[in-house]
């Protein structure tokens, strides 16, 4: 575990492991690195949110971290910040038939807020107030000019995990129709409807939001196709905090280049970090921030807590939960 973590929470982990009947050691990256033979002992090892800072590529600490973690030659357990498994540096964990368990839902809260901050933005029309305040313009919008009203309009969020769900939660307070998109049906109280992957096509001409915070998967990888945007009717904006390979991102930009779509609120891209050359930094109805949706104060001790229940299952022989 990090330095950082090995001090902050050190002692309440060994607390933890005292009580269980189990003598833990704990290796901090310094004394690691110090000592490499010592690798030869580590069972698990915990990605803490403070080694990440972002993306790729992967921060230096990062890198050390797991450069460490795939030394270690008879890891069984890592645990991750991340709600994904898809991260590039924990691949080798991966193939070598470690265990993985995420902090899937812990950022959940913050994410849905960018969301939903983005979302009533356009709905409401702060793009153009904010553009008629940088030009010091007078420029109230009434009648067929006005934005059109929130409650009523028909949502329709891919992915129903702790994010989706929250954000499904939220959308429904504002009044929203929400269409829930997983891959199996299922009845949940944050939706009125669920559908699965394969019936998104027919969703989409009578939708006004496409949220999308899946995961990638063989299922969901260009799901929200050149075919699928067209479906989408030019009110409708898109909204994605889950993968940009989701969509196909060449037919989003030609679909917001003509107006065929009214928006697009985007945390994630196919590449990352989005080239300098991508027309989306510039579409003026685009906005995006750099997979920072989920940025909030609270996460670090959210991943904690986490890290600790799972510490508590694996001691006392359960399975870690999230296992990805
Ligand atoms: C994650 C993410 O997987 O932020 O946690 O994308």
């Amino acid at each position: 575990l990090s330095d950082e973590m090995s001090r902050t929470h050190g002692a309440a982990l060994q607390a933890m492991a005292a009580a269980a009947g189990v003598t833990l050691a704990l290796l901090d990256l310094d004394s690691a690195e110090a000592e490499p033979a010592a690798l030869a002992g580590v069972d698990c090892a915990w990605y803490s949110a403070e080694l990440f800072s972002g993306g790729p590529p992967p921060s230096p600490a990062t890198r050390r971290f797991f450069s460490l973690v795939d030394q270690a030659p008879k890891l069984r357990w890592l645990h991750v910040m991340s709600a994904g498994t898809d991260l590039g540096v924990y691949s080798p964990s991966l193939d070598r038939g470690v265990t993985l368990s995420t902090s899937s839902g812990n950022a959940a809260g913050p994410i849905a807020q960018s969301v939903i901050a983005a979302l009533l933005a356009h709905a409401r029309g702060f793009p153009h107030w904010l553009e008629a305040q940088r030009e010091r313009c007078w420029a109230p919008r009434f009648a067929t000019e006005a934005p059109r009203d929130l409650a009523g309009q028909h949502a329709v969020v891919v992915g129903l995990g702790p994010i989706g769900l929250e954000i499904a939660r939220l959308l429904r307070v504002l009044g929203l129709r929400i269409t829930g998109v997983r891959r199996r049906p299922h009845v949940l109280a944050e939706v009125d409807r669920t559908a699965v992957y394969a019936d998104l096509p027919g969703l989409l001409a009578d939708c006004d939001w496409l949220l999308l915070c899946c995961p990638l998967s063989s299922e969901t990888r260009g799901l929200v196709s050149a075919a699928a945007l067209a479906r989408l009717p030019p009110r409708a904006r898109l909204i994605n905090v889950g993968r940009g390979a989701v969509v196909d991102e060449a037919a989003l930009i030609a679909a917001l280049q003509s107006g065929r779509l009214a928006g697009a609120y985007l945390d994630v891209f196919e590449h990352e970090p989005l080239s300098p050359a991508s027309p989306l930094w510039s579409l003026p109805n685009v906005w995006l921030s750099p997979h920072n949706a989920a940025a909030s104060a609270g996460n670090r001790a959210r991943d904690a807590a986490r890290f600790k229940r799972c510490l508590l299952a694996y001691l006392t022989g359960g399975a870690p939960e999230s296992t990805g």
